[in-house]
């Protein structure tokens, strides 16, 4: 039935920003041209070009790493944990000031919704900084040993899906901990990167350590590469991580990875089915699905499966999708047209599999890259769709009548990132969070992030951990190496 309500258009100005017609690279405190060849950002929403932005070369690379490791032997390592502290609060408290226009930024380059880069993304990315400002003065106290030494300069490369947020992840534990950096961001969305950087002068950071390159794989190939780096930091595919794993191999560079998940949802018969159905959507079309972390298996207790189904179509059909300025938007666009192609040919795989395909029935703007939330009933264990990601908005629907049997099918999967229990006994949410090979699991809730708990992968979703009192030991040298 159609709503009796229309929602009027309710966009955000996009005035606050001030868009460049042109991005270099930022090196030494100081924004400077690319040797590479430049290549264009768009609006994923739209196809409109938004900037031309520097491709890094190999020589570009050298110059940033060459930069941060000064600024490492010369200031940043030398400094009291207390003065490092103040440059952090200060660009937790910029972030804040300007937190309309980074998420307004957020939205344009990567296509996600204005509510979502407003209420979650850019509020998570201050308290990031807030919370590793407090620990750069107590770093004793963290647990991994009683005078923690920094690492060095880290090569960080990160993906598109959280362009500002996997930055914070990745920035604040390390400058926290001593340590200067060479970031990458992922070619589709390196604007708010690139604004970042105007912060860090804001804040009055010393030049040298925080240095932004630009490009595509292969710069970020030749940056985790570089000998002058004592330690890699890399969120992606586990494709990617893989071969940054072996790249890395026999060298001394610390690495940790943030790679891939397929998570399950599970969802038991005692659960309350309304909020269980809140968190299915929020597992799944947050984001449009680009989470790591996303509940994209959904298992349900076969006994209100059909319950569970029902309710869920109803509240799908109530997304909105469409500009990712407005404030009504639910679903914004797909992230590039490559990643559109990839979430279409294993949604075919699916039909191909014999599953059953259902989506929302809406019109699709003719511009930009879509894709309608979506989700397959009738699949198994074996299904394509069941077992990779798709990273966008499917949901792949199985059932199960045990405890044992959820448990089994949650964790026959070669992720482990995390995954959800929805019931309302807490002895079976002790059981279940206790089993499952997941590294977060989330009860009667779904993708909630706090910096202070941490996160990362078991298996083939990577190793090391992001966040919390475990976030610092990515950047600090364990007493073993310290004595060596
Ligand atoms: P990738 O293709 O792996 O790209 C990630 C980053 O690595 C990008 O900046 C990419 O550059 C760069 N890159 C590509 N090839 C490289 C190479 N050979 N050496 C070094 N860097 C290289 O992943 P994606 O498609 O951007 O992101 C989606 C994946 O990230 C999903 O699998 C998702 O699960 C995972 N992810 C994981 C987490 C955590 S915390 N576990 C969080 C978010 C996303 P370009 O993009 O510029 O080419």
């Amino acid at each position: 039935m159609p709503s009796p309500f229309e929602y009027a258009p309710a966009p955000e100005s996009r005035a606050i920003v001030d868009l460049k017609p042109s991005y270099g690279l930022f090196i030494d405190g100081q924004f400077v041209e690319g040797h590479g060849t430049p290549f264009k950002t768009i609006s994923p929403a739209t196809e409109e070009v938004l900037s031309e932005i520097a491709e890094a070369d190999q020589a570009d690379i050298d110059a940033a790493v060459k930069a941060a490791r000064r600024a490492y032997d010369r200031v940043w390592s030398r400094m009291p944990g207390r003065e490092r502290a103040k440059y952090l609060y200060r660009i937790a408290r910029i972030i804040q000031e300007r937190s309309r226009e980074l998420a307004v930024l957020e939205s344009l380059d990567n296509g996600k919704p204005i509510k979502e880069s407003r209420d979650v993304d850019v509020p998570t990315v201050a308290a990031h900084f807030f919370y590793y400002a407090g620990w750069a003065d107590k770093l004793e106290y963290a647990g991994h040993g009683a005078d923690p030494q920094p690492l060095g300069v880290a090569a960080q490369v990160i993906p598109w899906n959280f362009p500002l947020l996997m930055l914070a992840w990745k920035i604040a534990p390390a400058l926290a901990c001593g340590n200067t950096v060479v970031l990458k961001p992922a070619e589709t969305t390196p604007l708010t990167a690139l604004l970042f950087v105007e912060i860090c002068q804001q804040a009055d950071l010393p030049p040298g350590v925080v240095n932004i390159v630009t490009g595509a794989g292969a710069t970020g190939q030749a940056l985790v590469g570089h000998p002058g780096v004592d330690k890699v930091a890399f969120t992606g595919s586990t494709e990617v991580g893989k071969a940054i794993a072996r790249s890395v191999a026999g060298t001394s560079k610390r690495v940790t990875l943030e790679l891939g998940g397929k998570a399950a949802n599970i969802v038991f018969d005692d659960a309350p089915i309304d909020q269980a159905v809140e968190g299915i959507v929020d597992g799944i079309f947050f984001n449009q699905g680009h989470v790591c972390c996303a509940g994209s298996r959904l298992l349900v207790q076969e006994s209100v499966v059909e319950d569970v189904l029902e309710r869920l179509k109803a509240r799908m059909s109530t997304l909105r999708m469409g500009d990712p300025l407005d404030k009504n938007t639910d679903i914004g666009a797909i992230n590039s047209g490559e990643q559109l192609k990839r979430i279409r040919e294993l949604s075919e795989v699916g039909d191909a599999e014999g599953a059953e395909r259902w989506e929302v029935a809406c019109d699709l703007p003719t511009k930009g890259f879509w894709f309608p939330p979506t989700l397959f009933t009738g699949v198994s264990q074996a299904h394509r769709i069941a077992r990779e990601e798709i990273f966008g908005p499917v949901l792949s629907v199985l059932t199960f009548r045990t405890p044992a049997e959820a448990l089994e099918k949650a964790n026959n999967t070669p992720y482990g990132l995390s995954a959800g229990v929805w019931t309302d006994k807490g002895s079976l949410i002790l059981k279940m969070a206790s089993s499952l090979r997941a590294g977060v699991v989330w009860a009667n809730t779904f993708n909630k992030f706090d910096p202070t708990s941490p996160f990362g992968g078991y298996k083939e979703s990577g190793y090391g951990r992001e966040g919390g009192r475990h976030g610092l030991e990515a950047y600090l040298r364990t007493p073993h190496e310290s004595a060596r």
